[in-house]
């Protein structure tokens, strides 16, 4: 049987709903001026786009300065999120010194300033990076949680199942977030997954956990309120999947698999378009609010861009230092 994890109580007041907006267009705003980059040949690698995914900010705005995140290979909402520098991270994509890995970790990047401790490369394999971070708050008795997102085709990984498996047995405070955005690759949910929900996952490891529509940044916000009270107050882990969809191809500039009709449907359910609207027609922002929050961040993807494009290249001299041995 599935352990609900009730929605918490807390509806976000009308400032911290315009700070969540605000969140998911710069979140936006970074991965289309990426885009922009990688098209035209600025940036050494693809990049794998978030767009479509925001309604997380929902869980990452609730996240507590000192708390630990890891993160899956897929956009940039995370570190949007906490506050990590637009500037600092397209420095990283373009290999320059001032990006937050001083250039050596491209879109694989990590911000410990802001407790983000890696967007894996190897799938899964933070997952386990999770368990030492929540055995580390664990062991200082401090009230710190973990957040720990995998995608839906990472949920199959060896390292995924070891991970949550230890958590449950020693009661860690980590919160698992299945970012289920429908496609492993070019493969669709269907090929890779048993089950219609990944709550399902969640009452095998006898944790909490729920399934909700991840375009819905309020009631992922209201989720997220529940599952960090459980975690902090040393209940141990719980799970939520966040149904959303990318709306980019698995990497920009690669194939589309997918069908026009399906990229309609969900290009018509866009997160953004549909929290505006609402906050239009509650009369939390006006017109004009929507216009200057637009030019703010327009101005701050100009600063970022000129930023990141001034800052030099690692020394050559530097390209054996920060390693794990030598
Ligand atoms: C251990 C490992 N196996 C395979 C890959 C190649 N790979 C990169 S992303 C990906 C699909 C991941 O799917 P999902 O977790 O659903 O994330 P999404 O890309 O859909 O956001 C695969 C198989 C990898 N990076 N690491």
């Amino acid at each position: 049987m599935i352990m609900s994890l009730h929605p918490g109580h807390l509806m976000p007041t009308d400032d911290q709903r315009i700070h969540l907006y605000t969140l998911m267009m710069r979140s936006r705003a970074f991965e289309e001026m990426v885009k922009e980059q990688v098209l035209a040949g600025k940036i050494p690698s693809s990049w794998l786009s978030g767009k479509g995914q925001e309604g997380i900010v929902g869980a990452l705005a609730q996240l507590r300065g000192d708390d630990y995140l890891t993160f899956t290979h897929r956009g940039a909402y995370a570190f949007i999120a906490r506050g990590s520098d637009p500037g600092r991270l397209l420095a990283e994509l373009f290999g320059k010194a001032d990006g937050y890995c001083k250039g050596k970790g491209g879109r694989h990047m990590a911000d410990l300033t802001h407790g983000i401790y890696g967007k894996s490369g190897t799938i899964g394999a933070h997952a386990t990076l999770a368990v030492g971070m929540g055995i580390a708050a664990q062991i200082k008795g401090s009230d710190q949680v973990v957040l720990s997102a995998f995608g839906d085709g990472t949920s199959n990984r060896g390292t995924t199942y070891s991970s949550i498996n230890a958590s449950v047995v020693k009661k860690l405070p980590i919160i698992w977030l299945c970012e289920n955005n429908r496609y492993a690759g070019i493969a669709g949910g269907a090929e890779y997954f048993p089950f219609e929900s990944m709550d399902k996952l969640a009452a095998a490891y006898d944790m909490p956990g729920c399934s909700i529509d991840g375009n819905d940044v309020i009631e992922v916000y209201k989720q997220m309120e529940s599952a960090i009270l459980h975690a902090r107050q040393g209940s141990g882990p719980s799970l939520i999947e966040l149904n959303f969809y990318r709306l980019e191809p698995f990497a920009i500039g690669g194939p589309e698999s997918r069908s026009e009709e399906e990229l309609e449907h969900w290009t018509n359910r866009d997160p953004l378009l549909t929290f505006r609207q609402l906050l239009l027609e509650e009369g939390v922002l006006s017109q004009p609010m929507l216009e200057d929050i637009q030019r703010k961040i327009d101005e701050e993807m100009k600063v970022a861009l000129e930023f990141a494009e001034a800052s030099e290249y690692p020394a050559p001299s530097e390209a054996f230092e920060d390693l794990y041995a030598p």
